[in-house]
Parts: structure tokens; sequence; C-alpha cells
């Protein structure tokens, strides 16, 4: 009997997926197409740690599964490898971010091959390679042509220990996201992307999509859209969502640094009266038109300035809200969506491709002269002005306006790493194409079908915590593209699901300082790819954070063992009798493992393998064709050592090009129960049924029930009484 030898069958099976391609995505099969994708990290000096491959191993199962069923599967990686901690790395050890950058990758990429992820390596990008750089800095010099980059002077966050501008999400409970320092303001002349200009369609076209409610709810939050009315107070224009509290209006408040009376009367034109105008700390300059009408009977902090300042408070009669607006106002849409800063003043990100001319102002880069490539130098510190450090390199800074020829000045900001992220998936359909950033009969073929809801990458999987930023920037951009005609769908993503973060012992985040993290590395040695695998499937439920445990490593290990040894026992003759409650059994398996992994419950999916393999042994023997859809059902999971048993049992063909099993319902024997049937308490019959059926279905067949329908006749159900499997007591009135 040959031993489960993890780590010779992992090496060698990973070496021949690669030789033989069987992961590679085909271009225009005729196959129906499924494109699965995963956020491609940001490769980090830290490595992986088990919490990474959580998603990846999820919709590999996914891709897997779909592989098996005869898609053409799409699922790629890549990396998004611009940001600040290659950069303060860099900056600290002397070695160029470039090189960092490199040899974080490598190391990641090793890493992750070793988990057997079917990837499809060919297609890896970087969003660092000028290659791909290209076509971010060319998609934004599209927008900038349309008008939605514009230079803006704003207040910025800045943190004064990266020295760096920050995005408004960037920025935690007022300390820098990163380094925790208390932000603090600055003025800088910025470039900002005018996503605002898309709000009302990032919010409307949620209808269409596949999320999940929680994700389409953090991003109607984030977008924030209100109705309200703007309503005149002679020449004082407010905003409120409120009209209808019109009448109880006593006051109006303007922004203002303190609470102060103007002196000023203007007429409510719903009651006539004359009502003081006040300004107010509570009112925000830039938020509806800083203006607002006080009812100090409707809003907590109008009646907390009327009683500080002894203002009048007024009973309202309320009346209809189209009413209000139709008489006083006029109707407006407000969204909480501010435009989106899009310079950093750092070295590690995307040169902004945009050249001021003396005489012609801000001008594109010619097409012909991307990408602009970060020029290579020795000092990228930035500098203490809130400049970029590539303002110091004047070789690089001084050139030629690219209409007249005459003095200008590149832009010397970055962009920030939101950008790489917010098309990546597009390159993916054609990596390697240099005169566009993907193909349109390329993108046509993988984003499918323009109809809203039909198109777009049919299932993407990240973390909750980028719901609001990364998901609606690349929505934005998506949409930007659809407009110019350059994709086939107003949507990116059809489908969005969600992974909880897989914590320390302890239930802490997995962090290096903390010193309680997890490399996959030491795992994959000791218990091998399927059994991390198997066990990071079977942890919890999928979408849920949960702790880690190595110790309880040692049960799925045991499990793969024991169907490692299955392969022994098998009844090769075709004459030999088969079980007929394990045939039963098999069929239900197929029908559960299907079910639950498109609904990515694998922990419940792997606990009914479990279950069959229970069954399997208490028979002692099973048939080879049972057996090999018992592999089939596993390789998903435990593809290395699924390979290893089906070519030991003769198969030449890769167990994961085989087609994946389908069940015979009439062959699922349900165990069945008897439910004693209850009227007020009393049994007045019984039902035989399949185990684990619901209350709701339980009830229909009770009342269907001879004997029982003549107690319930004309009387109503108040109220049901039920024991699963057991009894159901039907309470009447
Ligand atoms: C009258 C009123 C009556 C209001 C009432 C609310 C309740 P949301 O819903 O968060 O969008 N508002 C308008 N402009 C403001 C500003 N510049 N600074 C501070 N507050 C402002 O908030 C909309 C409401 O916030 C508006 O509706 C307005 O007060 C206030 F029973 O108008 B309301
Ligand atoms: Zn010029």
């Amino acid at each position: 009997m040959k031993s489960y030898d993890h780590k010779k069958i992992e090496k060698k099976w990973q070496k021949e997926w690669e030789t033989k391609k069987i992961y590679r995505a085909k271009d225009f099969s005729k196959s129906p197409k499924f494109y699965s994708l995963i956020e491609f990290p940001y490769p980090s000096g830290e490595g992986l740690h088990v919490g990474h491959p959580r998603p990846y191993i999820g919709m590999d199962v996914i891709s897997r599964k779909r592989r098996m069923e005869g898609e053409n599967v799409l699922y790629p990686i890549g990396w998004d490898a611009f940001g600040l901690p290659t950069e303060n790395y860099a900056l600290k050890t002397g070695v160029h971010p470039e090189k960092v950058t490199k040899d974080n990758t490598d190391n990641f990429r090793r890493q992750i091959k070793s988990l057997g992820v079917s990837f499809d390596w060919s297609r890896e990008i970087n969003t660092t390679d000028p290659k791909y750089y290209k076509w971010t800095q060319w998609i934004f010099l599209q927008m900038f042509k349309k008008g939605l980059a514009y230079k803006a002077k704003t207040e910025i966050n800045w943190c004064p220990k990266d020295k760096i501008g920050l995005a408004n999400e960037e920025v935690v409970d007022g300390k820098c996201e990163r380094c925790g320092t208390p932000v603090e303001k600055k003025e800088k002349e910025q470039w900002m992307l005018a996503i605002t200009k898309y709000a009302d369609r990032l919010d409307k076209d949620l209808d269409d999509v596949d999320y999940l409610p929680q994700i389409k709810t953090q991003q109607r939050n984030w977008i924030g859209r209100s109705e309200g009315a703007l309503i005149k107070f002679d020449d004082i224009e407010i905003f409120t969502t409120r009209p209808e509290t019109i009448f109880g209006a006593t006051f109006i408040a303007i922004a203002g640094s303190e609470d102060k009376f103007t002196g000023r009367y203007v007429t409510n034109p719903a009651t006539k009266e004359k009502i003081p105008v006040w300004e107010a700390e509570y009112v925000m300059a830039d938020v509806g038109t800083g203006a607002i009408m006080g009812v100090p009977t409707h809003d907590e902090r109008d009646f907390a300035f009327a009683q500080k300042h002894n203002l009048p408070i007024k009973e309202t009669e309320l009346i209809d809200k189209e009413e209000a607006i139709a008489k006083f106002g006029k109707k407006v849409v407000k969204y909480k969506l501010r435009d989106w800063v899009f310079s950093r003043q750092r070295y590690w990100g995307e040169p902004i491709p945009l050249i001021n001319c003396e005489s012609c102002g801000w001008q594109a880069v010619l097409d012909k002269d991307l990408p602009v490539k970060l020029p290579e130098v020795k000092n990228y510190k930035p500098t203490d002005t809130g400049e970029s450090p590539l303002a110091n390199i004047s070789k690089w800074v001084n050139t030629k306006c690219p209409v007249c020829g005459g003095k200008a000045r590149r832009e010397t900001d970055v962009m920030p790493n939101w950008a790489g992220s917010s098309w990546y998936y597009l390159r993916y359909t054609d990596p390697e194409n240099n005169k566009e950033f993907a193909d349109p009969k390329n993108l046509k073929y993988w984003l499918g079908s323009p109809k809203p809801g039909e198109g777009g990458v049919d299932w993407y999987n990240g973390g909750m915590e980028h719901t609001t930023l990364h998901l609606l920037y690349s929505r934005f951009w998506h949409k930007f593209l659809y407009d110019e005609g350059l994709v086939p769908t107003s949507e990116p993503y059809k489908k969005r699901t969600s992974h909880g973060l897989i914590l320390a012992q302890g239930g802490e985040k997995m962090s290096k300082s903390k010193g309680n993290v997890i490399n996959p590395d030491d795992i994959v040695v000791t218990w091998g790819a399927d059994t991390l695998r198997l066990y990071e499937m079977f942890m919890g439920p999928f979408s849920l954070a949960i702790e880690w445990n190595t110790d309880n490593m040692i049960g799925v290990r045991r499990f793969l063992e024991r169907v490692w040894r299955i392969q022994f026992k098998v009844s090769h003759s075709a004459k030999a009798p088969r079980d007929k409650k394990l045939e039963g059994f098999l069929h239900k398996t197929i029908k559960k493992v299907s079910q639950d992994i498109e609904e990515m419950k694998f922990n419940t999916a792997i606990s009914t393998l479990m279950i069959l393999v229970n069954q399997v042994e208490k028979v002692g023997s099973i048939d080879q064709k049972q057996f090999e859809i018992l592999l089939k059902l596993l390789a998903p999971f435990a593809p290395h050592m699924t390979e290893e048993i089906w070519s030991n049992l003769g198969n030449k063909k890769s167990i994961h090009l085989e087609k994946w099993p389908e069940y015979d319902s009439e062959k699922i024997v349900e165990e069945e129960v008897t439910i004693a049937v209850q009227v007020n308490g009393k049994v007045r019959g019984e039902l035989k049924t399949a185990s684990g059926i619901k209350e709701r279905e339980v009830k229909d067949m009770a009342l269907e029930v001879e004997g029982i329908k003549k107690w319930v006749q004309g009387k109503e159900v108040k109220r049901v009484i039920f024991v699963q499997d057991k009894i159901i007591n039907l309470v009447l009135d």
C-alpha cells in the first residue's frame, strides 16, 4: 500500500498541469464562457499569510467545477503593485521600488503556485509594468479630454509623517489609515476626477447587478442619494429633505464660524411671517446651499439652537411633500459622494501624463509618447514642501509643449494606487495587446451581453473593505469607458460576493507587527496544500470571519488519508453488485455538493463528502465508477490527491478535465420519518415524509392528511408548534 506522500504528489502534478496548460482560458471558444475573478493582491514584503488564499481557493473551487461542467473558464491573477509600503520599504533599505516589487511578486507567485490554484498564469499582469500603466495613463487622458479630470485647489488631508495627501477614504477617525498619525489640512492644487457626474447611475444601476444585499447597501450609503427641495426665503435659498415641515420653520440659519444674529428678516413663503436669519456653527458651508430653514419641532439640532437663542418653537401642520415642493420650491437630488482626489505627491505610482505649457496651459501627453515612464533615479524621498519627489528631477520635469513646442513642465504628481485596479479585469481579456488596452473582440467575448444585469465579469469575489472604494471607482471607470464605446457593458461585474477574514487565534487581525502571522509555506510543507485548501474551506461559513487553528488541521488531513485508503478497496469487477444505499447516498451527495459550491457553502459540501466516506467505510468496499464520482466531487477542493488516485486507477486524462457528475433524482433515497399530527394538542393523525423538511411544507402536508381535515375545516390555524421530524401541532382559534 502506497502511503499518502503529499510533497511528492503536489510538486509532480503542479508541474504536469503547467506543462499541459490545462487551466488556460481560450479566447473565442464555442463553450459557454465563465469569467471568475478575485481581487489581485498587493505583493507586500511580508509575503502571503493564510488569510490571503481563502478567496483564491473559494473561487478556485467554483472555477474548477465550472470547467468540469464544460465551461470555458477565465480565472486570472496579477499584481496591484504600486503603493506606499513598497516605496517606504525602498526608502528605508535603499533598494529600488522596482526591485522590491519584483522580489515580492516572485515570492507571492511561488507561494500561490504551491497551493495548486487553477489560475491561468499566462495572463499575469502587473500594474507597475510600463506596458500596463501605459493604458492606465491612456484611460486617464480620455477622461481628461472629456473634462472629467480637472485641477482644483482643495484642502487636502495631509499626513505629516508619510508626507502625502490622502483621499477622504484613507482617513480613519481623523488619522492616517497607514500610520495612525493625526491628519492635518493643507491647501494644494490637485487633480480631481469627477465621479459625482456618475453618482445617479452608480446608484441606480445597482438595481441590475447581482451583488450581496449588504454590498449594495454599503455602496448606496456611500453614494448617499437623497431627494430634497430648494426653497427660497426671499433671496436666501435653503436645502431641505423635509419640505413638508415648512409651516414650522421659525428661523433661517446660514453657515458661520459662530452662532450670530445677522439682524435680517426674511419671509417664510408658507406662513408669510417674517423670520430671523442667523449664522450657525452647525450649518456646513459645503452641504446643500449652505443655508437651512430651522424647524425646531421636527429637527433636534434646530430645536437645540432655538432653545439656546430663544427663538420661537411652533407646532407644525405637515403638508404633503410633493405639494410643498410644487408650491414653494423645486425638487433636487443630492449626493454625499464627493469628487475623487486623484493626485499623490509620491514616487511609486503612475505619472500623471499631463504637461503644463506657459502659453497653452494643461495638455495631454501625445499617445505616441505614452507611457510616461517613471524616471530611474536614486533619490525618491518625498519633499517637505509637499511636492512629489519627481519635482526635483529637472531633466524629467522640463519638457516641450505637445501643441506649440514651447517651454513646458510635466505634472509631477502620480496617481493613487486605486488607479491600476480600476480597470485591470479588462486587461486580463487581452494582456499582451500593445495597440489597445484590450481588443474589443476579446472584451465582447469575455464580458458578454450588453443587457443590464447580464454582462460583465461573471463572478467577482473580494473583501468587504473594498466595497465602497475599489468597487465604486472601477464601476465609475467602466461606465466612462462604456460611454466612450470602449467596453460592451455598462457594468463591470455581474455578480459580487464577499469572504470573511481569517483571524489569528484569539480573534485579532493577522499582522506582522502583532507577530501572529501564519505562513502558508509551513502548512504546505507539514500538511500539504490539499489539507490547507480543505481546511480553509471547511473551517466555517465562507462569508464570516473565523479564527485560525492549526490544531484542527489534523481532522481534514485524516479525512484525506481515509479517501486515499479507499483506492485499495475498490472493486474493479463490473459485475459486483452495487450497494443500493451507498448508491442512493452518492447521488444525494452529487446534488448537495453541486448546489453548495454554487452558494459558496463549501463547509457543508465537505461535510457531506465526509458522511459519504463514512458510508463507504461501513460498506467496506466501493465500485470503481462510484469511487470515481466521489473523487470528482472532491477534486475542486483537493486537486492534487484526487488527480494522483485518479491516475492510479488507470485513467490517462486529468481528472480536472473530466465531466462533473450528474445526479439521478430517482436514486436519491431520503431517510423517511413519521411525524405525529396534532390538532390543539391532541394526536389526530400522522404523516410519512423525508427527514429535514421545514415547518411550512410539513404544515401544508398535515392539512392534507385524511382525518385532519374535519378538525380544521372552517377554522383558522392560529399557530403552529413544530418539532423537527417528530411532531406538528396545529393550534386553532
Ligand atoms: C428642514 C428639516 C426638518 C430638516 C426636519 C430635517 C428634518 P440629510 O438627510 O442628512 O441629507 N441641512 C441642509 N443643509 C445643511 C447644511 N449645509 N448643514 C447642516 N445641515 C443641513 O440632511 C438633510 C437635512 O439637513 C435638511 O433637511 C436640512 O434640515 C439639513 F424635520 O430641513 B432639513
Ligand atoms: Zn504650448
